[in-house]
């Protein structure tokens, strides 16, 4: 079973990362120059997230990605989640 994590407390964790109003979830938003840059960042992350069976909700308009973690099975968020952020983090760079 998934041990699910106090928020606030996964947040703490991960300073870039802000709460979903209403869920259990935590989100962060990014803008990078293009397309290409955008859909590439999605791209390495779609891969690390399938190695993980850990996957993203996440929305994209043009150079804009919008990224929601919880974890479903657990109605709640767990380590999974941080270490999907720390991933995302990662592929992201120095992008805001
Ligand atoms: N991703 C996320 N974000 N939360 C989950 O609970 C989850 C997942 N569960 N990816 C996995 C796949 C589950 O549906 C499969 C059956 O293991």
């Amino acid at each position: 079973m998934l041990q699910r994590l106090d928020r606030t407390e996964a947040l703490r964790r991960l300073p870039l990362w802000t709460p979903v109003e209403g869920r259990e979830a935590i989100s962060r938003s990014f803008i990078f120059r293009t397309f290409n840059e955008a859909f590439g960042f999605m791209t390495r992350v779609a891969l690390a997230a399938e190695r993980m069976d850990h996957h993203p909700e996440w929305f994209n308009v043009y150079n804009r990605v919008e990224i929601v973690l919880t974890t479903h099975d657990a109605s709640g968020l767990t380590e999974r989640d941080v270490s999907l952020a720390n991933l995302i983090d990662e592929a992201a760079g120095d992008r805001a």
